[in-house]
């Protein structure tokens, strides 16, 4: 029996070895990231990816499908057991089913694979036959990224640099008045602490609503599964004057900090982002010009937050966890260009463009190709173009959430991106050229003729940039 047993588990093993070595050699795995702050649009980005991968009539611009070198798509179990599969049916069916919505908001790492048969073209592609390229599509909050910057700091170093920057806040005020009423050397209580981590996490998101980004840690804003669990119930306090006793406030809230280090952040970036080749960064432009000079100045900065973490050697624990891999292509694209007219795509884009170059030179980033891009990842608005005092503005249509169709014109944006960037560096209050405005259209409702997926903008030059050379 134990021999038998044995012996099974060997040629079990062997066999393992031996599928690995040949997905290796003949069906290459490339793992997509897909990251954004909440609601920048990476259910939708995905979902319509996936569907017009598997039905390519709209994706002229990715060579291989044009070419007729993808013969064939499909959806396989994933090869992470343990991580949740991103619903895509659902989300398909949301916005492309009799009455389309958006998807609802999404909290945690979800994972899909679509594997794709290739046939190149030419006379090598002939010669060698056809082949599978699997493709792993990770969907992870981009909270998640700024945490990065924990793993070099002991607590009490990230507790001085958050109170320095949260002093002169306004949504400060109430945690910085809790922590002045609590004593930080008194015996450990659960109830003094979850006062502290909730005053707290009001002030995170009430930073995050002021326009900042070093929010962290960033599961306190997207807690998941984790909610109300002791990894999470902490909160930064000034630094002791002498060593605290054992059993004080003080010593369980680091230990709760290196728990939320070694249990929450070291496992993301081990098991998911240290595995990824290529990936996709989703910013509303949009809805930050909308919402003012702090607000674009705030993306700028996160930009170059989230380039940080891709960029080798800022992060020594980083760095050794990585060792020689390197993300290969990263992708910033601003989503929801079907807000304003095509135009002015070529404004929206040049805007995307200069503000890459920027967090470039601030994260001194070099390494992986970097692209920026204006995308939709789902087209909700037709356009038209109508004349006003004279002038032919290009407009959008759409229908309203509430079921009522409306026109919009949105603004134009410039044609020379430092007349939004300069404003927004310098502390402007409001933009002096005019107002930017965005309405929230509802997917438009249309039948998928077959062979097309749901309908896009640039959709297939993301993918042909993300994964194009690949298909070759
Ligand atoms: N018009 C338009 N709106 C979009 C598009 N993509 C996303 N949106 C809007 O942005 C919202 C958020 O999109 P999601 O894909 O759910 O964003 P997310 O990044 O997954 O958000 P969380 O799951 O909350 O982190 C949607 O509900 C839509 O209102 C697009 O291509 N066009
Ligand atoms: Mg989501």
């Amino acid at each position: 029996m134990v021999i038998g047993r044995l012996a099974n588990g060997l040629i079990q093993g062997v066999e393992d070895a031996g599928s690995a070595l040949s997905e290796a050699l003949f069906e290459p795995v490339i793992r997509v990231g897909v990251t954004g702050f909440a609601r920048a649009g990476k259910t939708v980005f995905i979902t319509s990816l996936v569907a017009n991968l598997m039905d390519r009539g709209r994706m002229p611009g990715l060579a291989a499908a044009a070419e007729g070198a993808i013969t064939g798509a499909w959806l396989q179990p994933q090869p992470d057991d343990t991580v949740p599969r991103f619903a895509f049916e659902q989300h398909l069916a949301a916005l492309t089913g009799p009455a389309p919505h958006w998807p609802e908001p999404t909290s945690a790492v979800s994972e899909l694979r679509l594997s794709l048969k290739v046939q190149p073209r030419g006379m090598l592609g002939t010669l060698s036959g056809p082949r599978t390229v699997h493709l792993d599509i990770i969907d992870y909050p981009g909270e998640w990224l700024l945490d990065l910057e924990l793993m070099d700091q002991s607590y009490d170093d990230w507790s001085a640099e958050i109170l320095a920057r949260a002093e002169p806040r306004s949504a400060a005020a109430p945690f910085l008045e809790t922590l002045r009423e609590t004593d930080c050397d008194a015996e450990f209580g659960e109830t003094a602490a979850q006062a502290l981590a909730e005053s707290y996490t009001a002030y995170l998101r009430a930073a995050r609503a002021d326009g900042f980004s070093d929010c962290t840690p960033g599961r306190f804003l997207m807690p998941g599964e984790l909610a109300g669990s002791p990894a999470l119930t902490f909160a930064p306090l000034p630094r002791p004057e002498t060593r605290p006793s054992r059993g004080a406030l003080r010593r369980e809230m680091e230990r709760r900090y290196e728990a939320y280090k070694s249990r929450v952040v070291k496992p993301f970036f081990l098991d998911h982002f240290a595995r990824i080749d290529r990936q996709v960064v989703l910013v509303d432009l949009l809805g930050a010009i909308h919402s003012g000079p702090a607000a674009v100045e705030d993306l700028g900065r996160s930009m170059n937050d989230i380039l940080g973490a891709f960029r080798p050697g800022r992060n020594a624990w980083l760095t050794r966890l990585l060792g020689q891999k390197r993300v290969e292509r990263i992708l910033f694209a601003a989503t929801k260009a079907d807000h304003i007219h095509h135009s002015q795509h070529g404004q929206m884009t040049a805007i995307m463009e200069a503000m890459l170059r920027q967090a470039r030179d601030r994260a001194d980033f070099a390494g992986a190709k970097t692209r920026a891009m204006a995308i939709a990842s789902l087209r909700a608005s037709t356009e038209e173009t109508r004349s006003v005092d004279g002038a032919e503005l290009g407009m959008v249509r759409g229908r309203l959430e509430d079921g009522r169709d409306a026109v919009l014109y949105p603004g134009t944006l410039p044609e020379d991106p430092s007349r939004l960037l300069v404003p927004a560096q310098q502390g402007a209050e409001r933009w002096l050229d005019g107002d930017y405005s965005v309405m929230k259209f509802a997917p438009a409702a249309s039948t998928l003729k077959p062979g097309e997926g749901p309908p896009h903008i640039r959709l297939d030059r993301a993918a042909e940039f993300l994964i194009g050379d690949k298909l070759r």
